[in-house]
């Protein structure tokens, strides 16, 4: 879709006259995330630079260490952050606790939760990498210190999107008014709108999974992967699979082409590996607003309430007819009409 020059900041600013109880300070929290993973684009595009130009060495040019890329990333969340006035608590893939910006505390009405840079293990091989965020509203009264403040349903959700560090930069958000997305152009360093109001196909073609662990795959997952190789033209069968290792990468396919990804529990991780709290709630956040679904195969990613800060959660996600066949798999009722069918 072409860009109509309408840049993120405009349509944040857009989205925000449609509350007209908005203070803006939402809007500028989101701008805030857009100004973070422009310069983490930019560190990103150098990273294979950094062997050649030997800045990797224990001291760069102003005497500072230099740090991993992701360590980098949540780095440069915090500086942003950390005197915007906007958010009290961060709470990052990169870091154990909480990290509260107390001089934040007193008016910043937010905590944002972020996986600064997922997939990051593909650097050293130039793939694809992004950044997964998601915005929540601080609860009344002082309890910011309290468990209760951090343990909240993804449907509490305010604002959450990604950013993408592809061949182009895009960033995809949603603050519940649909899902839409931007593409950097780093001439002048502003995102542009390219991808608006995103709707995802009720039905793919592809489905997204490491096979690798089909030996401790529950009996469930193999028979619905084993459904979608099946050959079938009546009902678009076999799929065909595609899986980068990037979750922002396999998902940001998933959304704009249809299709499923799954990360399910399995015999030797029964919670999957993506964490509940920055990774599948901001993304099924995303993927609902744009008619998808996201679930753990029991239950919907948006209504479940953590327990611990980096929780793990088996994840299904993409458009909402294949989410859905892949639910009746994981549930048992699938494998019961097959038996059914089978025997008449
Ligand atoms: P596996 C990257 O390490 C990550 O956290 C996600 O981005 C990705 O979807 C998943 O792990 C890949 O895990 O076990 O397939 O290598």
């Amino acid at each position: 879709m072409r860009s109509k020059g309408i840049t993120l900041t405009r349509h944040i600013l857009m989205e925000q006259r449609a509350h007209p109880s908005a203070t803006g300070e939402l809007s500028t929290l989101l701008a805030q995330v857009g100004l973070v993973t422009k310069i983490i684009a930019r560190a990103v595009s150098r990273a294979g630079l950094a062997d050649i130009l030997g800045v990797t060495g224990a001291v760069n040019v102003h005497g500072e260490e230099v740090k991993r890329l992701d360590e980098y990333a949540n780095q440069t969340f915090i500086n942003v952050f950390g005197h915007s006035g906007l958010v009290c608590t961060l709470v990052s893939e990169e870091m154990e606790k909480p990290k509260h910006l107390s001089e934040n505390c007193s008016q910043g009405k937010y905590i944002l939760f972020f996986d600064p840079l997922d997939g990051s293990s593909n650097i050293d091989v130039n793939g694809t990498i992004g950044t997964i965020f998601s915005i929540h509203h601080r609860m009344d009264g002082d309890r910011h210190e309290t468990d209760a403040e951090w343990f909240r349903p993804g449907s509490e959700q305010v604002a959450a999107g990604y950013v993408i560090y592809g061949p182009s930069t895009i960033l995809v958000y949603t603050a519940g008014n649909g899902a839409h997305g931007f593409t950097l152009d780093p001439t002048i360093g502003e995102f542009l709108l390219s991808h608006e109001n995103i709707r995802i196909p009720g039905r793919g073609k592809t489905y997204s999974i490491n096979e690798g662990n089909y030996p401790v795959w529950h009996p469930s997952t193999r028979d619905f992967i084993d459904h979608l190789k099946e050959k079938d033209p009546a009902s678009g069968r076999p799929y065909s699979s595609r899986y980068v290792g990037a979750l922002v990468a396999d998902f940001h396919r998933t959304l704009l082409q249809g299709g499923i990804f799954l990360y399910p529990g399995d015999m030797k991780n029964p919670k999957g590996k993506l964490r509940l709290l920055y990774e599948a709630a901001p993304l099924a956040f995303v993927v609902e607003q744009a008619g998808g679904a996201a679930g753990s195969g029991t239950e919907r990613i948006l209504d479940i309430r953590p327990t611990d800060l980096h929780q793990r959660v088996p994840l299904l996600i993409g458009s909402s007819e294949d989410v859905a066949l892949a639910e009746s798999f994981a549930t048992g009722r699938k494998k019961r009409d097959y038996e059914r069918r089978k025997k008449t």
